[in-house]
């Protein structure tokens, strides 16, 4: 195994939590390395249901490290409830189980504001359907050079300087821009002392754990969060989040060079769905869109908001081979797809400006996109109990055959159910 990227091929919850969870068996080290509590990973593990949101996918495996990487943006309120709700369910998570990089920015409450601002002066069909979590306005402080680090936190005075300065100007543009209400220097900052306090144990050089780990022959999974289509600059931008999603953002938002990774896993959904805004050339507004709504319980981990259904999109996916340099695929929630007859497959786009095999770079082209498909035979059985692939219906394996021959990748796992146990390991 030794360093190993698990990516999304589509627009996010393609099944990424318990595809880490799986592999985290192989693995000693868990890194989370872009994305926030935007994210909801959802792993079912003895018929228990786990959402987290920050903490890696790892953390059910109790010998196991798990590292959240300088370029995740960490709200400590929501990894301070994750780790009380691990608590409750009997799960104590110790420094020596977590680490945060001193490099990680902080989510403050004025960017949580801001989100919320932004999104409300935004006119219909412009708004991104942010997850109102804060994610873009901290990165964009990031960028700025104004951001407070959780290693800023940690030193009292520098923490006290920084955040005087930014509660002035955010305060100036809540108002001045937005109408909105000011927030308040002295709560955040009693708050954050709390924060302070329960977090810093917790805080160290993660690039440095990593490398170590490493050197002596440990292997190390990086969980990518949301997905390739939602990249800061692969995706169909303005409608993305504001991070790197792809693989490459492993080497950044962890702390190490390319020339580390071995492997790139992209876990694909069997059909596909986006939540939010924005483009999404294969979405279905029929019965049989609701059906996989229905079939694959698809609301947002995180906001519990609807997701958007549609057939599975050939272009996406060799767009996320290429961004991310994928080797092995992950197909996941195949079991939704009994009882559909046919099945539809996007293999290029017709656009205002011509044919696409993969997604055009300006947004009102991408707009614009009619997929063409081929379509497969539908199978009606029940496969979720089913543990090999010769198991699955001839028609499935055909599905599976299909993606395989578009994408140019092998499939190395088939994910027939949430549970742990209801996958299907081919190589
Ligand atoms: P943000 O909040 O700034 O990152 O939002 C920008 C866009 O990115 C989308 N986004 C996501 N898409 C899929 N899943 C995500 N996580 C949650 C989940 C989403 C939820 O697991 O279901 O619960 O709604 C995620 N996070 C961000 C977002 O919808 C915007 O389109
Ligand atoms: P992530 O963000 O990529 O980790 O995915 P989410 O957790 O947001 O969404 C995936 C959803 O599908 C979760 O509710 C999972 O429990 C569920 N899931 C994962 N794999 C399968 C599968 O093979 N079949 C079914 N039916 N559900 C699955
Ligand atoms: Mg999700």
């Amino acid at each position: 195994m030794s360093a190993v990227v698990v990516v999304g091929t589509q627009w996010g919850d393609e099944g990424k939590g318990k595809i880490v969870d799986l592999l985290t068996k192989y693995a000693d080290l868990i890194v989370r390395f872009q994305g926030g509590n935007n994210a909801g990973h959802t792993l079912v593990v003895d018929g228990n249901t786990f959402i987290f949101h920050l903490i890696p996918s790892g953390i059910l495996y109790e010998d196991k490290l798990c590292l959240i990487g300088n370029g995740v943006v960490l709200d400590p309120s929501v990894l301070i409830g994750e780790l009380e709700e691990l608590k409750s369910k009997g799960l104590e998570i110790t420094p020596q189980r977590l680490k945060i990089s001193y490099n990680t920015h902080l989510i403050m409450p004025y960017h949580r504001a801001l989100d919320h601002a932004r999104e409300a002066a935004k006119s219909k069909g412009k708004k991104i359907g942010t997850t109102g979590r804060g994610i873009g306005p901290c990165y964009e402080d990031k960028i700025v050079r104004c951001g407070i680090k959780i290693g800023d936190l940690m030193d009292p005075e520098l923490f006290r300087e920084k955040l005087k300065e930014n509660v002035e100007a955010k305060n100036f543009i809540l108002e001045k821009q937005f109408g909105a209400q000011k927030i308040s220097f002295d709560e955040i900052l009693r708050e954050y002392e709390r924060y302070r306090e329960i977090l810093s144990p917790y805080v160290d050089n993660c690039s440095f754990i990593i490398d170590e780990a490493l050197k002596n022959g440990k292997n190390v999974l990086f969980e990518g969060a949301q997905g390739t289509q939602l990249d800061i600059d692969h995706g169909t931008y303005p409608f993305v989040t504001s991070s790197n999603t792809v693989a490459g953002g492993a080497c950044t938002g962890a702390g190490i060079g390319p020339s580390r990774i071995d492997k790139v896993i992209g876990v694909c959904k069997a059909y596909t769905t986006r939540v939010g805004g924005g483009p999404f050339p294969t979405e279905l507004f029929d019965e049989v869109g609701d059906r996989m709504q229905v079939r694959g319980g698809e609301f947002g981990a995180t906001t519990g908001r609807k997701r958007r259904c549609g057939w599975l999109d050939g272009v996406v996916l060799k767009d996320a081979v290429r961004l991310n340099g994928i080797d092995g695929l992950a197909i996941t929630k195949l079991d939704v797809l009994s009882g559909f007859n046919p099945l539809k497959v996007c293999t290029k786009y017709k656009g205002r400006s011509g044919t696409w095999e993969y997604m055009p770079g300006t947004i009102r082209e991408v707009e614009s996109l009619v997929p063409e498909y081929t379509e497969f035979n539908g199978w009606d059985e029940d496969i979720s109990g089913i543990d090999s692939i010769d198991g699955l219906p001839v028609q499935c394996q055909d599905y599976i055959k299909a993606i395989e021959d578009l994408s140019g990748v092998p499939v190395e796992i088939v994910s027939v159910g949430p549970g742990r146990e209801q996958t299907i390991v081919l190589k």
